[in-house]
């Protein structure tokens, strides 16, 4: 009943959609990858996909959550260049939150405030240092391999920022800036202190670099990128200081951390360390390096490292020509398919998955013969690969059921494909009996990121896929030449995948994670004594010293505690504001006219705001988040003398 004709157009869309990519891109490499395709070999099963589309077309009702029940599960996601962080109900789809990261958000006052301008960071003359972001990763603190629910961690491609979410509030409270890299884009919390093996939780974040620059860059080098490099960098979970930092031949890209807390490690796709296109597609393998995490702390530890500009972070030297002996060496290159993209862990801890890109396959590394190279007991670092199943094409992010099989995105192929990890092993050690590839899904299209429920912990339970579509093109209704990207979510408890769901995402999530309810436990309301600056009956009113002027106002629904302020033109004035609403969800606005002020007040919070009163007249103070019957009415004037 038209289904086939609906497979047969996605698959016919799906190669309109590659060939225009590839030609638009002058992939090389990847035009032959397709005639790969269109001859057959590794193509997707079209039988599988009908049967597919005909028995997979009533699963929508799973994805309908009822008006007044909750999901099942959050999503946190990244924003891409939005510069912030999100969180959705699954399997509804429901948007819950934004949360703002490095991006301005007026609606709560994020780069507005005081408090936030002094986590995002300003200039001298109090300024914001940057305005713009680009987060990718979003993934969470852990306890015992599963997610405790204190932290999230994000990343700014840009500026090469590492920012921190507080789960009981979802508001970002601390951010480092990496130094001396580029292109900070992988990121991983450790699941277990590296060298106290006693302390199971999160102690470290990992960072992964992906480009080159020169040491320090300050204009030295620039005409010799052969002398550029790139860091892995360590950041402290706790106090988000930066502990260390490694030097790597070649780039970074994703990371991943193994759930014993010895490795970290991150897929590269410029083995060659090459500055043009061209040259970094140029090696038939890439790696994947390993980090052996308490080898580089002794290092730290024994004084064996340098600095790198005015930066004092240990740098300690993970190239391969000074860690050749596995018995001391802080780093072991894995050889991967060409231009591989994500490396994820499976959570029974045994293994890594690189994923092609560029190669139709993804490499499976072995994380106990790992260990048994960086012992001296295993002869090349190749022999820790126990897998490269032929899944598709441009596989990209590996996601996983905890029952022993793979789904990996395939960009080109525009479909998810399911595998056994198991089954690739055996077919890797030459049983030819044995077929990995499981089932094949369409998506609608080109997925990038794909992600399972609590699929990054080892409480993995197979429930729901989300993939992260980069192209939506006809699935939504048309809104101009900006098209909404698709998620799609897909119910893998079966044999076969069924896709539940479609939701809209504004550009452009990349990654997320998707967490069980029960281990999310937010604040309702907040604590006033967490604020040092917050307004009481005794200090509420105006306080003058010169032409600095302080007004400590208080909010209660429907009003502010002032209705009139007074100052003079040229005072540099500072508003801090009290809500001293106690009933959850009583969140009272600030917005004061010409002067570029808006932000929110929860119940029991403080904020403040400091700008120089440099327009004369009258001007509105009023409550801009609709809080009461009077909320109209709750409004104050704020005059300036000329
Ligand atoms: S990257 Cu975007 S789809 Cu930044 Cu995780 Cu792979
Ligand atoms: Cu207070 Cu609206
Ligand atoms: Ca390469």
């Amino acid at each position: 009943m038209g289904s086939d004709n609906e497979v047969n157009d996605a698959q016919t869309n799906s190669r309109r959609r590659f060939l225009g990519k590839s030609a638009a891109l002058g992939l090389a490499g990847a035009g032959v990858l397709a005639g790969c395709k269109e001859n057959g070999a590794g193509a997707p099963g079209s039988a599988s996909a009908s049967a597919a589309a005909a028995g997979k077309s009533h699963g929508a009702g799973k994805a309908h959550v009822e008006p007044g029940q909750l999901d099942d599960y959050y999503l946190f996601s990244s924003g891409g260049h939005s510069g912030e962080a999100r969180i959705m109900g699954v399997p509804s789809g429901r948007t819950l939150r934004r949360i703002p990261v490095f991006n301005i958000d007026p609606m709560v006052g994020w780069g507005i405030t005081n408090e936030s301008k002094a986590i995002m960071g300003t200039k001298p003359d109090g300024s914001l240092k940057y305005t713009t972001g680009d987060t990718h990763h979003v993934h969470g603190s852990y306890k015992d391999g599963t997610y405790d629910g204190r932290f999230l961690w994000v990343n700014d491609k840009i500026h090469s920022r590492l920012a921190r979410i507080r789960m009981d509030t979802m508001e970002c409270d601390k951010i480092t800036e990496l130094p001396n890299v580029q292109g900070f884009h992988g990121i991983f919390p450790d699941k277990c202190d590296p060298v106290d093996k006693s302390v199971n939780h999160t102690t470290r974040v990992f960072c992964g670099a992906e480009f080159a620059i020169p040491f320090p860059n300050d204009g030295r080098d620039l005409d010799d990128p052969s002398k550029w490099g790139s860091l892995f960098t360590c950041v402290d979970a706790e106090t988000m200081d930066v502990r260390w930092q490694v030097r790597v031949d070649g780039n970074m890209d994703l990371t991943a951390t193994s759930y014993d807390g010895r490795f970290a490690c991150s897929n590269q796709y410029n083995t060659e360390n090459a500055a043009d296109q061209a040259g970094m597609m140029a090696a038939e393998r890439d790696a994947c390096v390993f980090f052996d995490v308490a080898r580089v702390e002794a290092l730290v530890k024994a004084g064996k490292f340098t600095t790198i500009g005015s930066s004092k972070v240990p740098v300690v030297d993970g190239r391969k020509a000074v860690n050749a002996d596995p018995k001391t060496a802080v780093t072991c290159y894995v050889p991967v398919g060409k231009n591989p993209h994500g490396v994820n862990a499976s959570p029974d801890g045994k293994y890594m998955v690189c994923s092609g890109k560029l190669s139709p396959t993804a490499t499976v590394i072995e994380v106990a013969l790992v260990a048994k190279w960086f012992d001296g007991e295993l002869k090349t670092e190749r022999d820790a690969v126990v897998a490269e199943p032929e899944i598709g094409l441009g596989p990209l992010h590996t996601a996983f059921d905890g029952k022993g099989n793979a789904f990996t995105t395939l960009f080109l192929d525009s479909q998810i494909v399911k595998w056994n990890v198991a089954a690739a092993i055996a077919q890797f050690k030459g049983d030819k009996t044995v077929k990995p590839v499981v089932d094949r899904v369409d998506v609608h299209y080109q997925p990038g990121h794909g992600y399972a429920s609590m699929g990054e912990t080892k409480d993995a339970d197979g429930k729901y896929f989300n993939s992260g579509n980069k192209f939506s093109k006809d699935r939504f209704l048309p809104v101009g030449p900006l098209h909404s990207e698709t998620e799609q979510l897909i119910d893998i408890t079966g044999d076969q995948m069924v896709i539940i769901s479609d939701h809209t995402a504004y550009p452009e999530p990349h990654d997320a994670i998707i967490v069980r309810r029960d281990i999310v436990k937010t604040r309702q309301i907040y604590n006033m004594d967490d604020f040092p600056n917050k307004v009481t009956a005794d200090n509420a009113g105006i306080t003058r010293n010169g032409n600095k002027v302080h007004v400590r106002l208080m909010s209660q629904a429907p009003a502010f505690s002032m209705p009139v302020i007074k100052v003079k033109k040229g005072d540099e004035v500072t508003l801090t504001l009290t809500n001293y609403d106690k009933v959850e969800d009583l969140t009272h606005g600030c917005a004061l006219p010409t002067y570029n002020i808006n932000f929110i007040v929860n119940p029991q919070e403080t904020k403040s705001v400091t700008f120089k009163a440099d327009h004369a007249g009258a001007f509105w103070m009023y409550c801009t988040h609709f809080c009461h019957a009077l909320h109209l009415e709750m409004r104050s004037r704020f005059l300036v003398e000329a």
